[in-house]
């Protein structure tokens, strides 16, 4: 990695970071409607496992969001538009917090259902693989999902068919109020893909670079043909399950423990004491990504809300565009 290559994973955390901050702010203020699922604490996961994909391997996630939206390439203007529901957003403002996508940048969402994004995976997979193109499709889902029908059905064609899927369980412990231990049969979500037969590896959500580099391993060895992948990343979210949560089922130090190993605390420590960057240059990373979000904010705040007339718009299809014959 070239240091420029370094400086960008911490830049692109802290984007995430900051921007979730300013969005908690927003939607206390009620600026954001519906539910709003914040990211932090596990940025390094998706900024890790995407800096190892390339153009043509596709994304796919749950509803947690917004961080994949920043690391597929899609800029903080947009993001954050979405979020207040402005046409400007990446999904013009329909969408919203859950439903961030952009095919361009083969970022196919954001999903609010629990699990359901797992067959479209496969699905995408299966395209792939039809057409002989050499993308993996890389999708993520939680650790509660895992405990869903859709999951046992996608991961199982995935290896009849040896599609070119990398799945990857972002294990935060905890499915809205409810701890891995109390819902899943399995102490180590990995072990469901040993049941079909599928090989997998556990590994640190923490650390950015050991995702980066598991990742870089994993996709090319999913991309040479050897059928589906599956990934644990140990992780957690400093945060409630959305805005609002009470939080009923943890203990505070349990959260204070976790967060000593803040994703972009143990980067930042590993950047500094291996003398790969300065403190200094991250700081400037850190001023840098302060003018984006408040720019990201005005722009969102500046921009229009849908017109009441484009209501139905791309929700049923036209009568001239279906041709039953
Ligand atoms: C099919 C379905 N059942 C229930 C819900 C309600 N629900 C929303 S999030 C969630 C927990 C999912 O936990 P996990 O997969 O671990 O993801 P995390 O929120 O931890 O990122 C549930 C049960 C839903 N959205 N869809
Ligand atoms: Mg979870």
């Amino acid at each position: 990695m070239e240091k420029q290559d370094y400086l960008d994973l911490f830049y692109q955390m802290v984007l995430i970071r900051r921007m979730e901050e300013e969005a908690a702010q927003l939607y206390q203020q009620g600026k954001i409607g519906g539910f709003l699922h914040l990211y932090i604490g596990q940025e390094a996961v998706s900024t890790g496992l995407i800096s190892a994909r390339k153009p043509q391997d596709r994304v796919i996630t749950a509803y947690r969001d917004h961080g994949v939206a920043v690391n597929t390439g899609i800029p903080a203007r947009q993001v954050m538009a979405e979020l207040l529901g402005k046409t400007s957003g990446i999904s013009r403002g329909r969408g919203g917090s859950m439903h961030m996508a952009d095919t361009e940048k083969n970022f196919w969402g954001g999903h609010a259902v629990v699990g359901a994004h797992l067959p479209i995976a496969a699905g995408l997979a299966l395209g792939d693989k039809y057409r002989g193109a050499d993308g993996v499709t890389i999708c993520m889902f939680g650790d509660g999902a895992t405990n869903i029908g859709f999951f046992h059905e996608a991961v199982n064609l995935s290896k009849v068919w040896e599609l070119p899927v990398l799945w990857v369980c972002e294990n935060n412990q905890y499915g809205m109020g409810t701890a891995v231990s109390r819902a899943s049969a399995v102490p180590e979500i990995r072990q469901k893909a040993e049941g079909y037969g599928i090989p997998n590896r556990r590994i640190d959500g923490m650390n950015v670079l050991t995702v980066r580099e598991t990742a870089l391993d994993v996709i090319e060895e999913v991309r040479d043909g050897n059928g589906p992948y599956f990934l644990e990343i140990v992780t957690y979210r400093f945060r409630g399950h959305s805005m609002g949560d009470p939080e009923r089922y943890r203990e505070s130090e349990e959260i204070k423990k976790w967060q000593e190993n803040d994703p972009i605390g143990v980067y930042h420590r590993h950047l500094t004491e291996n003398n790969i960057v300065s403190a200094e240059e991250l700081d400037e990373v850190e001023r840098k990504v302060e003018v984006e979000i408040q720019d990201a904010i005005q722009f969102a705040e500046n921009s229009s809300e849908p017109a009441l007339d484009e209501l139905f718009d791309n929700v049923y299809v036209k009568d001239e565009y279906v041709h039953f014959s």
